[in-house]
């Protein structure tokens, strides 16, 4: 509803429905978020029942929060209705899964989406493409079914697999960008640079070290 002036305004009521519709929104990706979750916990249990071997190292994740989701919108120039968002922003569920090893990260990224009630909306590879900052990660949007009381919805999660030494270049990286507003000096973007293929070659000797200690295609995440 709109004043003479211009000015939105609503009733207590009208507020209220707009509440409870955002929080609705939002429970969707919290719902999304839990059953990934869940196959992830069942893998890890699994690797670790069958195989005396813990493939994944840490699961973090989160809904982005309002503030944050409504700066995305802003800045993507989305549509402000729940459809839009719906098919513009496709991280508004978010899990990071950090592994020892890069294999690790690729295997569980294959189990994870071949999973039939799985589907796979969209992947970036930084692993094998690195950005310019050196920032490496596999990132995969994927949709997963959640079934409410009113039906079944596809929920868009975005899932990051990274090693334990990307995910500490990826952290210190970001609250560099973030105490220098984005933009950080020279000299200190190429040390950030220097420090990823440090890190990279870090992973590299850890995976050689494992191979050696447990033999050619050693490692829980054998093929199977
Ligand atoms: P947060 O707080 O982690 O959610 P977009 O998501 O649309 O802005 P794009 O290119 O579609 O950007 O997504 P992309 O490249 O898959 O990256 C999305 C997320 O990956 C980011 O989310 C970061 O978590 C991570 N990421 C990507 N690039 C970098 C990087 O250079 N450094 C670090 N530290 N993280 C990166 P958000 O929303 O930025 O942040």
């Amino acid at each position: 509803m709109t004043t003479d002036e211009g000015v939105a305004s609503f009733s207590p009521d009208q507020l209220r429905a707009m509440r409870d519709e955002f929080q609705r929104f939002l429970l969707e990706y919290q719902f999304g978020l839990r059953e990934v979750e869940t196959k992830l916990g069942i893998l890890r249990d699994e690797f670790l029942q069958m195989h005396d071997y813990n493939p994944i190292e840490h699961v973090s994740s989160r809904v982005k929060t309002a503030d944050s989701l409504v700066e995305k919108v802003i800045r993507k120039g989305v549509e402000p209705s729940f459809d839009a968002i719906r098919a513009a922003i496709t991280d508004i569920a978010g899990i990071r899964v950090t592994t020892s090893f890069t294999k690790d990260a690729y295997r569980l990224f294959d189990l994870l989406t071949a999973q039939d009630d799985i589907t796979i909306r969209a992947v970036k590879d930084y692993i094998a493409e690195p950005k310019d900052n050196g920032y490496k990660s596999l990132h995969v949007i994927v949709e997963v079914p959640v079934f409410l009381s009113t039906g079944r919805v596809a929920v868009a999660v975005e899932v990051q697999f990274r090693t334990i030494a990307m995910d500490f270049w990826a952290s210190l990286e970001h609250k560099i960008y973030y105490k220098y507003a984005g933009v950080v000096p020279d000299g200190l973007l190429t040390e950030l640079k220097d420090a990823a293929d440090s890190a990279a070659l870090l992973d590299a000797r850890m995976e050689r070290l494992h191979g050696q200690l447990h033999g050619p295609g050693a490692g829980p995440i054998r093929a199977v």
